[in-house]
């Protein structure tokens, strides 16, 4: 059995199998990211659910997983050269999923890199401004209810960004085309999540985007993508 006794995460939240792969998170769309990778790769693991807060995501046992003190997090037992490996940021961990198991990225150098590239447009792009316009739509609309610009700016952000996937997207299947990628499951709980969490369906005007709007069916389609968004319970 796999002593995982030197990540302080495992005394706050017990592993019941050390052998398997154990995810610290919460259904959100940064969390799901990785739960949908996990579903789609058939890897094994055990799902522990991380509340926001001083005894979640804030404790000492978390942040010394992921020193930012965000989900998602995760420890894989047999990661290089056989020893335990803890990882957080989900664009990175969904990488290295990725490079484990030789699936869900391209082999070819250009083609791997070409989906780093959306990883990141999700990571730096639609993550961010999406995350904002949320903020000021829907969780602090109170606090600017005398000033539009915050929510018009992540808004007009958020629009233009979805207007760079919906040329993407009028040619392809998936982001990369005829293969589904990390660059899919890093992206489509965004744009999901925008309407579900945030409401926003209207103010981003989905119905001007339809080649996103059915690449976002496709990929709910995917029976392991739609179990990932709903861990940990
Ligand atoms: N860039 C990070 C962002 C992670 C992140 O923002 N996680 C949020 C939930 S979606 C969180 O844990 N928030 C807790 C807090 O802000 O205290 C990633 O992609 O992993």
């Amino acid at each position: 059995m796999t002593d995982l006794s030197s990540f302080p995460v495992t005394k706050k939240w017990p592993a019941k199998n050390p052998d398997i792969i154990q995810l610290y998170s919460l259904p959100t769309p940064n969390g799901v990211k990785v739960s949908i990778a996990l579903e789609e790769l058939g890897l094994a693991y055990e799902a522990h659910r991380i509340e926001f807060g001083a005894e979640g995501v804030k404790s000492p046992e978390f942040v010394s997983l992921n020193p930012n003190g965000r989900i998602p997090a995760l420890i894989d037992p047999n990661g290089p050269d056989g020893k335990p490996i803890g990882l957080f940021e989900s664009g990175a961990i969904l990488v290295y999923l990725a490079e484990k198991t030789g699936k869900l990225l391209p082999a070819d150098v250009a083609g791997r890199y070409e989906t780093l590239c959306w990883v990141m447009f999700q990571m730096g792009g639609i993550g961010p401004m999406f995350g904002q316009f949320g903020h000021f739509f829907k969780y602090a609309a109170d606090k600017v209810a005398n000033n539009s610009y915050p929510m018009e700016r992540y808004r007009d952000e958020s629009k233009r960004l979805l207007s760079v996937l919906e040329e993407r997207l009028k040619t392809r299947k998936w982001l990369m085309g005829e293969d589904y990628t990390i660059a899919d499951i890093a992206t489509f709980p965004w744009v999901r999540g925008a309407d579900v969490f945030y409401g926003g369906r209207e103010a981003l005007d989905y119905a001007s985007f339809p080649a996103v709007m059915a690449w976002l069916e496709r990929c709910l389609a995917r029976p392991a993508s739609a179990k990932g968004l709903e861990i940990p319970a």
